[in-house]
This record gives C-alpha cells, structure tokens and sequence, in this order.
C-alpha cells in the first residue's frame, strides 16, 4: 500500500508516518519550501531515510498533480495547514488559502489523477466553535459555528469531504479531532508552551510564564493515538466522518496546576496573564463524544490526560538536564 501524507513534516505527519511504516505501508510526504531546511524535517530525522519527500504546496495545485501522478497513492492524508488557531487571526487569508483551498486544491488533483484513491481529511472540534449539545458534548451531529477563520476555513473542507463523496462516488472521510499534543507539539500551543516553561522554570533557565484565557477547557488526547484512528478512518469500509476524543474536559489552569505541581513548583508564583494570547473570538469548551468511533470503529485509547502530560514533562526534563543551573 503506499500512503502520502501533506503535512508529514508536522506533529500528527510525523506519528502517522512512523505508524503506516510500521504496518507495511510505502510512505510519501510533501513539504513546502523553507529557508531552514534542516529544521524543517526534525521531527522525521529518525525515519528519514524510510521515507520519500517531495517539494509541494497546497497553494499550489500544479505541484500537487506532479507529486499525485508521479506516486499514485492508495490512500492520501490531507493534515498540511496553518493551524494555529490565534495565528489564524493575524493571517485570515492565507490560513483560508491554505486549509479551504488548498484542500479544494488537492481534491480536484485527486479527482484528476487517482480518483479512485482513499482520502482522509484532518477536520477539527474547532469547526463546533462554542455550539454545545445540551449535555454538554461536541459530536458528529452538532451543528458547526466556528468562532476563528481557522474553523471556518476547515469547516469548508470538510463539506468540500462530504461534496465529493456525494458528487463523485469519491472514498472521502473526515476526522473530526479533538486537540491532541505530545512532545512534538508546536511549543506555541498551550500544553508545550506550559510544560517546556515549567521545566525551565524548575532548572532556572526562566521566570515566568504568561498566558492567555485560563478558564477556557480543552479536551485533550494523545497525537499517538488519534494517528490511529486516522488510518482506521480512511480504512472502514463506508467513507463516514468520525469524531476522536477522549470525552474527558480540562481548563488551561487545570493543566497549569497539574504540570506545575508534577515539577515541584507553587504556580501562582510564576504564572501571569498577557492580553496578547486572547483571541478576537474564544472557543470557550470543547468536550467530544468518541461513542461512534469507540463503536463502530473499535477504536482504543491508550494515553490518558495525565500520562501524556508526564511523557511531555519527561521530554522536556531530558532536553533541558545538562544545560540547566538547577536551584
Ligand atoms: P502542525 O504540527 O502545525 O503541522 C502542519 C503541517 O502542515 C506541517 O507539516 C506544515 O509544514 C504543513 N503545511 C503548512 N502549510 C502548508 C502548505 N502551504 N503546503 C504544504 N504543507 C503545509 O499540525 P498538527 O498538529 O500535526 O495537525 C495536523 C492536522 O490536523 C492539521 O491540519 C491541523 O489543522 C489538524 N488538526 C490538529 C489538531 C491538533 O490538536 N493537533 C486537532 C484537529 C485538527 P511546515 O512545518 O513546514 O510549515
Ligand atoms: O493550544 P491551543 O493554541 O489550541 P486550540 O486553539 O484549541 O487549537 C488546537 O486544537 C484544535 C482542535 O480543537 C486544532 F484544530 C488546532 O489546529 C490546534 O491544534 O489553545 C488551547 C486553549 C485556547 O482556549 C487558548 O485560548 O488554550 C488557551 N490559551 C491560554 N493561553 C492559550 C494560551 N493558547 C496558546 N496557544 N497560548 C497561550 O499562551
């Protein structure tokens, strides 16, 4: 089977490809030009060599009909995006660009090229914005009013998912994730950001850590985990869309409270507020429902709330020994 993978050089590209490789799979990914390119691969630098990358971009479907005709993939995971929410607001036309059409982008290259390919699309919660069922669950029938340019523009792609299933017959699913985090999170996401500035705290290598809204509530998963689910997404027989969540719900503070602790530290010592981390519009609770993918898709996860956040404190802990003036 071979797979290609946009976004292979991100957080879930990354996971995804090392699971697909574990199970057999021949494994292409694209990435876009940067003027750093070694950077730009760190988190494939241990599989580097069992992978093939090309240089494609999304916003540029020219290059996405070469990358398509030249491997003809069996199965196509759509995760390339700017997908930073706040960011999503400082750059509202090129996140639309990106994530809506360069998604349109890579279906009509799809559609040109290998139409009998399996796709999988990286939908987000964010798409819910602040809609809740009344008992106070995120789910695959919610309705969708996201609250950022971000969730708007991958509100599109998923009914551009759906469209084409219904339109063309096409093999399109939706994985409509939950967030999810590991040590290969960007560290400009809250969970990185507090768990590397907590251990830097803790060895001296920091002052404090500023935040934005702390009262907001997340629910967080493990990246291991929900790349799994992405493969047994594009794989159920019927092309569906599946929410992945943990169905557990916990605050910015929380989170604060939890690492800090873990590292022996008394947070209200260090940690502030910055007005600059509040978003124009805030997605205030997210807590998903995982009873269609746990059921139809017997899917399991392995990592909880905690024993993630303890995998990222280990990480960081590791990083930092030998460069820290521990106090
Ligand atoms: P990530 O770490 O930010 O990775 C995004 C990837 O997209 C990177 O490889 C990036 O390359 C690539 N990319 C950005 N712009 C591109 C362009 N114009 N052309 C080609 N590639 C481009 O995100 P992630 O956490 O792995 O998430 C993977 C996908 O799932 C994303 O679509 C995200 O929106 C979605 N999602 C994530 C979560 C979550 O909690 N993590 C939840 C729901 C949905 P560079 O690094 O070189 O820029
Ligand atoms: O970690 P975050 O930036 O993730 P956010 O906005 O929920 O988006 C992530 O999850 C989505 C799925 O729901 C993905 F689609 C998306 O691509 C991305 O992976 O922020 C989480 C919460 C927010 O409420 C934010 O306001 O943390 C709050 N927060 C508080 N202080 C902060 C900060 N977020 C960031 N990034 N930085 C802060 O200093």
């Amino acid at each position: 089977m071979k797979a290609l993978i946009t976004g292979i050089n991100g957080q879930d590209g990354s996971y995804l490809a090392e699971h697909l490789l574990s199970l057999g799979y021949e494994v292409h990914g694209i990435l876009k030009r940067n003027s750093v390119a070694e950077n730009q691969t760190a988190r494939l630098n241990h599989i580097f060599d069992k992978v093939t990358l090309d240089y494609a971009d999304m916003t540029d479907m020219a290059s996405l009909v070469r990358v398509l005709k030249e491997f003809m993939p069996d199965e196509v995971y759509n995760l390339a995006a700017q997908s930073h929410v706040r960011i999503s607001f400082d750059q509202p036309i090129y996140t639309a660009q990106v994530v809506a059409i360069g998604t349109l982008n890579l279906l009509e290259a799809i559609r040109l090229t290998c139409p009998d390919a399996k796709i999988y699309q990286a939908s987000s919660s964010e798409m819910f914005g602040n809609s809740l069922d009344d008992d106070g669950f995120q789910r695959e029938t919610t309705p969708m009013h996201p609250a950022s340019p971000y969730g708007c523009a991958k509100l599109f792609a998923y009914n551009l998912m759906r469209n084409y299933r219904h339109g063309y017959g096409m093999h399109t699913t939706n994985g409509i994730l939950f967030n999810h985090e590991s040590p290969r999170r960007g560290t400009n996401f809250v969970t990185n950001k507090v768990v590397k500035a907590a251990v830097k705290i803790r060895y001296g290598l920091q002052d404090k850590l500023m935040l934005g809204n702390l009262d907001a509530t997340r629910d967080w998963g493990h990246a291991k985990d929900y790349v799994r689910a992405m493969h047994m997404i594009i794989n159920h027989t019927e092309p569906d869309d599946f929410v992945c969540a943990t169905g557990i719900s916990h605050s910015v503070k929380d989170l604060v409270k939890y690492t800090f602790t873990a590292v022996d530290l008394p947070w209200e010592q260090y940690v502030g507020v910055d007005e600059k981390y509040w978003r124009p519009d805030e997605l205030v609770h997210l807590k998903g429902d995982p009873t269609k993918a746990k059921k139809v898709l017997n899917l399991e996860l392995e990592y909880t709330f905690e024993t993630m956040i303890d995998e990222m404190i280990s990480y960081w802990l590791e990083y930092y020994r030998g460069k820290a003036n521990v106090r």
